[in-house]
């Protein structure tokens, strides 16, 4: 299993206004709204935000700026001034990368950080946590709020709880204890008009949806239901997207019925490896590592990989490893909901020289000819589904859930 890993979350306390305070002393303890030009109540246009102590009166962000004066006329309103915050968004992140490579920076004062790597060599997550908060604050005189937990949801829900300046530690055992009381609105994905959809079925909290029927909400609101159901119980692996070049290419699929039924599986995975090989192709390169992560039924998740002795790209070599791990992995009797194939380790394609021999699935043929034949067919296959479609061609053993009813052929 893979170990657990810590995000977190962080989120700059009223930014804009805050950084009109450290730069004008005066403003400092004042309501400071920062937005559109109030025109003494006739101006147009919104707040974008406004210091801890505008908001004391009502003011908040996205309201429009007539209002906000009418809230608070002795308010100070500045104008938008983007490109001094832009600067203090880039030296945030400078701070960031100090503690860990994987940083996704998600808008101008809020990023993700994935420091699993770096607990050892800060003493732990609180110990990290504590040390990043203050070198923002020493460095740029601003303050940030913290959100610490084992993924992305739970850190980001947890960064807003006791602003500012707050640190809110979730640990992995707590994470349902810590979801549960809050409010729906406060997940991703649950608007005013979702809240109020959920609010009809006596959903208000968190812990409401996450003991509601998960077909019940399938049904209802399709996978976004569904997707809501798991957020409620905290399950949330999305990685850390630190962006430039991928780590890893993949794709998964969830049956649209949980299923045993092995034809079926082999085949959706044969189709999950296509479109991986297909990507990997485009991107020109080839992976070690090939994972396969199954999750059953009732949503216990597990991944297995191997490391091959040579890089992999066309579709049938990351099959017969993808396939390997599966039947590591599966449990007989467990129906799966979801399997997905991801191919780490990335090598561009043509750093790799074959050494003479190679993978033992072609062994039937000189590894260099079967290997040249291989992509020449991949490489036609892949220009006929540029031009129509993913599913325009499927090989013989491929399998198309969209086209489940057409396809009853069992694998050979
Ligand atoms: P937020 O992090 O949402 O707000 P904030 O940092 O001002 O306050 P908080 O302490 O609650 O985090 O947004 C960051 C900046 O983005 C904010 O300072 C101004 C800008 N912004 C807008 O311009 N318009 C908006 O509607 C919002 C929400 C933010
Ligand atoms: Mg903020």
């Amino acid at each position: 299993m893979a170990e657990e890993r810590v995000i977190i979350h962080v989120d700059m306390d009223a930014f804009f206004a805050a950084i009109e305070q450290r730069d004008n002393p005066p403003l400092r303890g004042r309501p400071v709204v920062v937005g559109a030009d109030p025109q003494g109540g006739k101006g147009r246009g919104v707040v974008s935000t406004c210091s801890y102590e505008a908001r004391e009166y009502g003011i908040h962000s996205a309201q429009p700026i007539s209002r906000a004066y009418r809230l608070c006329p002795d308010a100070v309103f500045l104008p938008v001034d983007g490109e001094k915050y832009g600067r203090e968004s880039r030296r945030i992140r400078h701070i960031f990368r100090e503690f860990t490579p994987q940083v996704q920076p998600i808008s101008i004062d809020e990023a993700f950080l994935d420091v699993t790597g770096s607990l050892r060599l800060f003493g732990g997550k609180r110990a990290l946590a504590r040390k990043l908060q203050r070198r923002i604050e020493q460095e740029t005189h601003l303050t940030a709020s913290l959100g610490v937990a084992p993924c992305k949801l739970v850190a980001k829900i947890a960064s807003d709880l006791e602003k500012p300046r707050g640190l809110v530690i979730v640990e992995p055992e707590e994470i349902e204890a810590f979801l549960r009381p809050l409010p729906v609105k406060v997940l991703p994905g649950v608007g005013p008009r979702m809240r109020q959809s959920l609010a009809r079925l006596g959903i208000r909290t968190i812990a409401h949806l996450a003991d509601y029927p998960r077909e019940s909400l399938r049904e209802r609101f399709g996978d976004h239901g569904e997707n809501l159901w798991s957020k409620a119980h905290g399950i949330d692996e999305s990685p850390v997207a630190t962006g430039g070049e991928a780590k890893s290419i993949g794709h998964e699929h969830t049956f649209g019925t949980d299923t045993d039924n092995w034809p079926e599986v082999r085949a959706t995975l044969m189709w999950l490896c296509e479109k991986t090989a297909r990507r990997l192709r485009k991107a020109e390169k080839r992976g070690f590592t090939v994972t396969t992560k199954i999750r059953f039924e009732d949503f216990t998740t597990l991944t297995r990989q191997q490391t091959l002795e040579f890089p992999v790209r066309e579709a049938t070599e990351i099959y017969a490893a993808a396939v390997r791990n599966l039947q590591e992995g599966y449990e007989a009797g467990r129906k799966l909901r979801l399997i997905g194939v991801t191919v780490s380790g990335l090598i561009g394609a043509r750093e790799w020289k074959p050494k003479g021999r190679q993978s033992s699935l072609f062994e039937h043929a000189p590894a260099e000819a079967s290997d040249d034949i291989h992509r020449r067919i991949a490489r036609a296959e892949d220009a006929v589904k540029d031009r129509f479609g993913e599913d325009a061609l499927r090989r013989g053993a491929s399998y198309s859930p969209q086209r489940r009813a057409e396809n009853k052929r069992e694998e050979p």
